[in-house]
């Protein structure tokens, strides 16, 4: 759509930016905390693992002070769940975890930031894991119910916004490690898909019940899905991996069902979750509030029956298109036999780290929006690269404030469009050790000086970024030169 004028961001916009704890706090065996999956995660490429970080649980002070600084009106981080349960569902919640995030929220809240908290991104307590398969089994339900029940006991006189579970929808899709327990099969995936969601429906029924004023969302991976030809068949499979994405997930939370082509699919299969009375009904009780997502780029989508090879990108492709190996690893991901597989799109930039597509942001704020209806906030979106201090210590990150600003332009279209967006976090607020790329792939609007080997002595730099994100932040996105 060709536009005359554009809208103003709305006054009260959450322009801000994102964390998750074992990505910046370190400390992770301090005050109590209990391990998780991510503590065992170490990298087999001598990339860093978790257990420092960027040391922010002990430097959230003046980490949230240069927030501050950049005008954040909002910073979304996430609880470990270990910290306040360290085996996941110990009688009595660990104090010490609870304090550290009662620290965590007032310091926010002195600097007048809203805190935007995400009770789950990825870290699955490894007691659960031992004690019974983790998502694998229901029992898992409760046990993050209690715990959401703690945060919201806790938390719900200072923390107005709440969300369930970081991309509970791509952790279905993609299976492996991350989703929280072994898998046998995809019976079993989908199977702990429908427990992971099930619990975030029943966070959000307590977060109701104990806290009628908040507000609460899921947190998923969203894009928008293009079909990789004008081949009908390419089309439908499209939306079939949309619903497979996206539909799984959201469907059940914001519309109370499942998708019903991608139900009938399982089914035939063999392979869709057995529900247990009552399922349905806590779904259609959910009733969540508020729609964030995480957005970095389009996926295109061919039809991908059974039987056929899967793609792998001809090296004259890669070449042409500039298809960076990170890209070629998420082709590996990124598919579903019988429905779709990604292919390269010469349309989108897929440079190392990160596809470039902002007028798919646009695209897939207008579908969300239609779909569900309710308001939007993007809770990541980001470039990654790698970096390093020049002598007199800068970094000169245009490429990031090139990225934020064509995405931050198609927000403001969207909105001219009719879309209800309430703010905007990019991925990330500081620099975090990335999952598998550790500390070298960095995508902060903050340095912090240590690498993969050396922790040295961790300090925070402004990138230049920095003081572009303040600038917009301080006219509201009225200029974004
Ligand atoms: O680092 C991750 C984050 O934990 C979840 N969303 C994607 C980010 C970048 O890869």
């Amino acid at each position: 759509m060709e536009h005359k004028q554009l809208k103003p961001f709305p006054k009260d916009f959450l322009w801000g930016g994102s964390t998750s704890a074992f990505q910046v706090e370190g400390a992770y065996d301090q005050d109590g905390k209990g391990p998780t999956i991510m503590d065992d995660q170490v990298s087999a490429k001598g990339s860093t693992d978790f257990k420092v970080a960027i040391d922010h649980y002990h430097r959230y002070k003046e980490d949230i002070a240069l927030f501050a600084e950049m005008g954040f009106k909002t910073y979304r981080f996430s609880i470990s769940w270990s910290r306040i349960f360290p085996n996941g569902n110990d009688k009595e919640p660990n104090e010490k975890g609870l304090q550290h995030y009662d620290d965590v929220i007032n310091e926010c809240l002195k600097y007048n930031i809203e805190p935007l908290v995400t009770i789950f991104h990825f870290e699955m307590p490894s007691a659960l894991i031992e004690q019974y398969g983790g998502w694998a089994s229901r029992k898992s339900i409760e046990d993050f119910d209690r715990y959401s029940r703690t945060l919201f006991e806790r938390y719900g006189d200072r923390v107005q916004y709440w969300l369930t579970n970081n991309e509970g929808n791509t952790r279905i899709v993609f299976g492996g490690h991350m989703l929280g327990g072994e898998i046998k099969d995809d019976k079993q995936r989908f199977q702990m898909g429908h427990h992971m969601t099930l619990a975030q429906a029943k966070a959000m029924i307590s977060c109701h019940e104990l806290l009628p004023e908040a507000k609460i969302s899921s947190a998923p991976s969203i894009t928008i899905i293009y079909p990789a030809s004008p081949d009908p068949i390419d089309v439908v499979a499209a939306r079939d991996y949309d619903l497979l994405r996206s539909g799984l997930t959201l469907d059940p939370l914001y519309k109370g069902y499942y998708p019903k082509a991608l139900w009938a699919f399982l089914e035939e299969r063999d392979i869709a979750p057995t529900l247990e009375e009552g399922d349905l009904e806590l779904f259609k009780n959910a009733k969540p509030d508020f729609l964030a997502f995480n957005y970095y780029g389009g996926h295109t989508m061919r039809y991908f029956p059974e039987g056929e090879e899967l793609y792998s990108v001809p090296a004259e492709v890669a070449e042409k298109y500039n298809v960076s190996k990170s890209f070629m690893k998420k082709i590996a991901r990124e598919k579903q036999v019988g429905i779709a597989q990604e292919v390269v799109n010469p349309h989108i930039n897929q440079g190392e780290f990160r596809v470039i597509d902002p007028i798919g942001l646009r695209a897939t704020l207008r579908d969300l929006y239609e779909k569900y209806n309710v308001p939007l906030i993007i809770t990541e979106n980001g470039c990654a690269a790698e970096e390093e201090l020049t002598e007199d210590g800068k970094i000169h990150d245009n490429y990031r404030i090139e990225y934020l600003r064509e995405h931050i332009k198609e927000c403001q279209i969207a909105i001219s469009e009719g879309v209800e967006l309430m703010g905007y976090c990019p991925w990330s607020a500081i620099d975090v050790v990335s999952v598998g790329e550790g500390i070298k792939k960095r995508y902060g609007l903050i340095y912090v000086d240590r690498n993969d080997k050396d922790l040295k002595e961790l300090k925070r730099y402004r990138k230049d970024s920095f003081y572009w994100y303040k600038k917009v932040i301080n006219i509201n996105g009225e200029n974004l030169e």
